[in-house]
């Protein structure tokens, strides 16, 4: 319970702290979760704000402060958040926005928010769940401040102090009674601010980490076009430039650009209202009708495509595309999983017709660019035939009486709800997991060839891989078109290897698998990592497991005499069957890293420098990440 004696508040103001509570009683209800991505809500709540201000054209510059305490500032230069009396409760505006949930979802004079928030809850949400927050509203000259503590008002509003700067500071402190970690990562905030820099062209957006002294500064003059440059920087692009489309249709405002460039992957960047939609929705809809209809009308006219051929599919303009798309509109609708999935139905045709018209036009003014979208098309599609023939092999395979693959040994259970599947390294620690198993839910793979670098092949090829098709058929979930989760067969799939060079390196080509072709299994928290034990600590008969160096250094210090003797485990095949359960496979003891990707565009930049074609990005890429790659054995 809030103590409303101490606070000094009087019985009008109980429902704001009846709001408060009831945001920190149930934080799942406002933010996705009390884990990372519940924390970086917090972070993207007060950006939105801050981007709105721009948006409506009062705000050039937004700064960011990670401070060493994971505390965040964040401060722009808009208008600042009126202070005078609000009609709700008589206190001041800013302390409104601050404490009454919704209480900023409408900004003045029935504006509709631009940029979302996660739900749209309001900055009161990310005060509620801070062990502290300073606002600082620098307006008319003067600067006032106050102070707040799990949501609830400290102090009053300051007395003014004449200042030269205008704007809102927000700082904030997580609260680490609420949220499971009160680390920022880095990487989400920067992945955050670059995606707005890009949205919002010309606003200016700072951060400095002050943990580690990182400053970056983001400012892109060219939007999306910018965006769709950036995307595809290094890869070999079909189009001279990027073609790009903005206007207004209905009240929405559509902004596309997209460019074709070698490779066999499609990256489509959905917004709306500058949230990004990982899952997509009507608007995405939209542009593959547009796109589809429009190449086809354009390659027949210009006899690209021949009276004989077939119309090109959504599917075939895939292959190769990176693409950009944002809308903003009046009243998103968000559903999915993850509500990053846009549900407005009108939006659909309202993006189709704008874009189709706009794409007509384009290709008017640039005919020379229609005949390597069609070409690239008409080689995806083939490749896609030929991808369903080796397909249709691997599924047949997956229906004959002998449907699962010689290699795994299947767990007796049957609802994937409680399966787990190891993908083994390795004759040798495969015959050690499967009879160290508990057989009733784990079921064990055991690799054997070299699978396949799936950054360098396409669909058809890749289906050709014994050791991809192997695992295709165990998790029974399909692939490429036929891809459906509900088929899984196990929730959990656990890659286990050994702790050295090889070992990393196949860990490698297996997350670039699933990264590429099984994404959702990943977002949907499904891909796990075994991290078997790096030593053995025998003092006596107590035998003990390590797994960092670190936990060594404190158990072998702890120890105190010499009587201590330290295997290091250079693999798995080093285990026997039991100490290989009791490390790394018994759910009591082991451990298990989540896969979890924070950051699109890193990730694919990642993946793209390890596993593409050029040799020499790879090579600084190493140099450069050596310090981090922990455990490895070289
Ligand atoms: C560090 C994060 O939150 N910036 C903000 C404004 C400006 C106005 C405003 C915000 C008024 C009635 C709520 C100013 N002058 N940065 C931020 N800048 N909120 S948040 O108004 C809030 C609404 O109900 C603002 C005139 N109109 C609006």
């Amino acid at each position: 319970m809030i103590d409303t004696a101490a606070t000094g508040y009087d019985a009008g103001s109980i429902q704001v702290l009846e709001g408060l509570e009831a945001v920190r009683k149930r934080p799942g209800m406002y933010i996705a979760d009390t884990g990372s991505r519940g924390l970086h809500h917090l972070f993207c709540e007060v950006v939105d704000n801050a981007v709105d201000e721009a948006i409506g054209g009062f705000c050039t510059r937004i700064e960011v402060i990670v401070h060493p305490d994971e505390s965040v500032s964040i401060q722009d230069n808009g208008r600042g958040i009126p202070t005078d009396p609000h009609p709700y409760n008589g206190r001041p505006t800013c302390e409104v926005v601050l404490t009454v949930l919704h209480a900023g979802g409408k900004f003045g004079g029935g504006a509709y928010k631009i940029s979302g928030g996660l739900h749209g809850v309001g900055v009161s949400v990310v005060n509620a769940l801070s062990e502290w927050l300073e606002v600082t509203v620098a307006r008319d000259g003067v600067q006032r401040s106050q102070w707040f503590e799990r949501g609830i008002p400290i102090t009053d509003l300051s007395d003014p102090v004449p200042v030269g700067w205008r704007g809102t500071k927000i700082h904030y402190k997580p609260d680490a009674s609420v949220f499971e970690e009160v680390k920022h990562s880095l990487d989400t905030l920067k992945s955050r601010l670059r995606e707005l820099a890009f949205l919002n062209p010309g606003l200016h957006i700072l951060i400095d980490d002050q943990r580690t002294n990182e400053k970056k500064e983001y400012r892109f003059e060219g939007g999306i076009r910018a965006f769709v440059e950036y995307l595809d920087r290094g890869k070999t692009s079909l189009l001279p430039n990027p073609v790009v489309l903005s206007g207004e249709r209905d009240g929405v405002v559509v902004d596309v650009g997209f460019q074709y460039n070698d490779t066999y992957l499609e990256r489509v960047f959905p917004f709306a209202n500058l949230i990004h939609n990982i899952e997509g929705g009507t608007h995405v809809s939209g542009l593959r009708t547009a796109m589809t209809r429009a190449v086809n009308e354009i390659a027949r006219s210009g006899k690209i495509l021949k009276d004989r051929d077939e119309n090109l599919s959504g599917d075939d303009l895939k292959e190769g595309l990176t693409c950009v798309l944002s809308v903003k509109l009046a009243e998103p609708q968000f559903e999915g999983q993850t509500k990053t999935k846009l549900g407005n139905s009108e939006i659909k045709g309202i993006v189709d017709s704008f874009i189709y018209e706009g794409l007509l036009a384009w290709f008017e003014d640039n005919p020379e660019a229609i005949k390597p979208i069609v070409e690239k098309a008409l080689k995806a599609r083939q490749a896609r035939e030929a991808a369903k023939k080796a397909r249709e092999l691997v599924r047949k395979g997956a229906m004959t009486g002998m449907s699962l693959p010689g290699k795994l040994a299947d767990c007796s259970s049957r609802s994937p709800g409680e399966t787990e599947l190891y993908i083994v390294e390795g004759d040798s620690a495969g015959g050690s997991a499967k009879q160290g198993r508990d057989r009733s839910f784990q079921a064990i793979l055991a690799l054997r060839g070299k699978i396949l670098n799936v950054e360098k092949a396409r669909l058809d090829k890749m289906l050709g891989n014994n050791e991809i098709r192997t695992i295709i058929q165990a998790l029974g979930c399909g692939i490429g078109n036929e891809f459906d989760t509900q088929k899984l067969r196990y929730h959990k799939i656990i890659i286990m290897t050994d702790a050295d060079v090889d070992g990393a390196h196949i860990s490698t080509l297996l997350l670039t698998f699933f990264y590429r072709h099984m994404q959702e299994l990943i977002s949907n928290g499904c891909l796990y990592l075994a991290q078997p034990p790096l030593f053995r600590v025998q003092k006596g008969k107590q035998v003990n497991y390590c797994y960092t160096e670190k936990e060594l250094r404190a158990h072998v210090d702890g120890a105190g005499d010499s009587r201590v003797n330290v295997q290091r485990y250079k693999g798995l095949g080093e285990m026997n069957p039991e100490q290989l359960w009791e490390t790394t496979m018994d759910p009591e003891n082991r451990v298990l890293k989540r896969v979890h990707v924070d950051d699109d565009v890193l990730a694919d930049e990642y993946f793209d420098i390890l596993m593409g074609d050029k040799v020499e990005p790879r090579r600084t890429f190493i140099t450069s990440y050596a310090r981090e790659v922990k455990n490895l054995d070289v």
